[in-house]
């Protein structure tokens, strides 16, 4: 046994693990499901590795009774699930479809049965494929008709959802989708991205009243954020101090100030004037914006580094990760990406988990009222079955234990976070990298579907279990569920 001090969370901190609709789901065609941006995509020669697409993915539209076991084995206290748009309104816009409406109904009946809390996310990034005709997030009018799909879901799943999530991680919608083209739709616009930016904002403040009108006022409202930890090379260097300042601009700031404050940064204003004059927010729009949120979600995987561009390097295709060949980071001509020191997960992300407490802690400094959750963490790697038949995927342990006792640090400072959600909690379609990338804390057999529990899924529900983190060594293993 390792040397460990014991460390406890309170009895109410929530433990959960997280999915989204279109990574987990397949089913792709079937009970009325509409075409989204990702089967677009996906089904595009030479957008994701090996082709893979999310038709069949981990079959949770058929086998969501056997996951929810699942969960309940886990301990799980709270579910982050996402709501696929296209499968409860096929084209994102006028008549709703039953069957998926009563996919998520059942899920949701489900979950509570099994003592869970459902915490739903309304976009999780699966545009129905014809508002994407009509110009996607470019277009105002997605986030009104955001709104409606919103309205319908608080109308139709109720009280029963404990949080509604409006937005996964907007920033990927925008940036990703929009200006690298690394994610669906898949567009290299920077302008566009921009006008995602604002129309998601938008959609979010328009949604959160749309349900608060439904259920009341007091119905917890949050959105996620993947706020980016970034860091400069040399403090004492006024182009890294303004690099730094750019990114934490376009990445950070342009969600966290509509969304908090009522503003947009005037200086991303600026950094960005070349692009546009931002005429695309109208009046009001701030204050639409601007709701009251219970918690701010926020995920967290690593941390990354900049520094003033050097001769021909800025701007360059370099997201930090070395991932696209159209820079995601609009408006940031002068900035280059410094390499981080490992170690490193399959994805190429640096290990880094003071990174998490820096986060909630600068969070907490900022806005101080504002409580948080964290809403996905997690690293992926390449996974092995053993011929005990089991994933000892050490790696991963370590990795949650370090970034579970980086939220305990944080919460020992003071900070006000509620709960933690791991990613993920099946192996699922990883976007870009397909099913090549494994996330889940339990394995999905992509052959034969069959789930197995990962050293981690056992680990991790101890901790769910008792609230007292285990050294990462102490995986207690118990009968996992089974199939049927
Ligand atoms: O898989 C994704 C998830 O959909 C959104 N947050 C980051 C995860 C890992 O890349």
């Amino acid at each position: 046994m390792s040397k460990h001090t014991t460390r406890t969370f309170p009895s109410d901190f929530t433990w959960g693990s997280a999915t989204a609709a279109y990574q987990i789901e397949g089913a792709a065609r079937e009970g009325g499901r509409g075409p989204s941006i990702w089967d677009t995509y996906s089904h595009t020669p030479g957008r994701t590795l090996n082709g893979d697409t999310g038709d069949v993915a981990d079959d949770h539209y058929h086998r969501w009774q056997e996951d929810i076991a699942h969960m309940k084995e886990l301990v799980l206290d709270a579910y982050r699930f996402s709501i696929s748009w296209p499968r409860v309104q096929p084209g994102g816009r006028g008549e709703f479809n039953p069957e998926g409406i009563a996919f998520y109904q059942q899920l949701v009946a489900g979950l509570l049965e099994a003592g869970i809390k459902p915490v739903v996310t309304l976009y999780h990034w699966d545009l129905p494929q014809e508002l994407e005709d009509e110009g996607g997030w470019t277009n105002r009018e997605t986030a009104y008709l955001f709104a409606e799909y919103a309205r319908k879901m608080a109308q139709e799943l109720g009280s029963d959802i404990d949080v509604w999530t409006t937005l996964n991680e907007p920033w990927c919608s925008a940036y990703l989708g929009y200006a690298s083209g690394v994610h669906a739709p898949g567009r290299t616009e920077p302008l566009a991205a921009l006008q995602a930016v604002h129309h998601l904002n938008l959609a979010h403040g328009l949604a959160g009243r749309a349900i608060r009108e439904v259920l009341g006022e007091s119905t917890k409202v949050s959105i996620t954020l993947n706020l980016h930890v970034t860091r400069m090379l040399d403090p004492e260097n006024a182009g890294d101090r303004d690099a730094l300042r750019r990114i934490d601009g376009v990445a950070n700031r342009v969600f966290l100030q509509p969304l908090l404050e009522g503003a947009y940064p005037a200086d991303v204003m600026q950094d960005t004037a070349g692009i546009t004059d931002w005429s695309f927010v109208l009046e009001g729009d701030t204050d639409l914006i601007h709701i009251p949120l219970d918690v701010l979600g926020v995920n967290y995987y690593s941390t990354g580094m900049v520094r003033e561009a050097t001769e021909g390097q800025g701007g360059s295709d370099n997201d930090g990760h070395g991932n696209s060949s159209h820079s995601p980071w609009v408006g940031s001509e002068h900035v280059e990406w410094v390499k981080m020191p490992g170690p490193y997960t399959a994805m190429g992300w640096n290990i880094d988990p003071a990174g998490m407490t820096e986060l909630l802690v600068s969070l907490r400094d900022s806005y101080p009222q504002q409580p948080l959750m964290v809403t996905e963490n997690g690293a992926a790697f390449y996974d092995t079955v053993t011929d005990d038949g089991r994933v000892h995927d050490v790696e991963r342990v370590a990795y949650l234990h370090d970034h579970i006792a980086a939220v305990l640090d944080a919460r020992e400072a003071g900070v006000d976070v509620r709960g933690y959600f791991a990613w993920s909690l099946l192996d699922n379609f990883e976007w870009g990298w397909g099913y090549d990338r494994r996330f889940g804390i339990i394995r999905v057999d992509y052959e034969t579907l069959e789930r197995i529990w990962k050293d981690s899924a056992f680990w991790y529900r101890t901790l769910a279990r008792t609230n007292v983190l285990p050294a990462p060594d102490a995986v207690e293993y118990v009968e996992q569920p089974t199939a049927g």
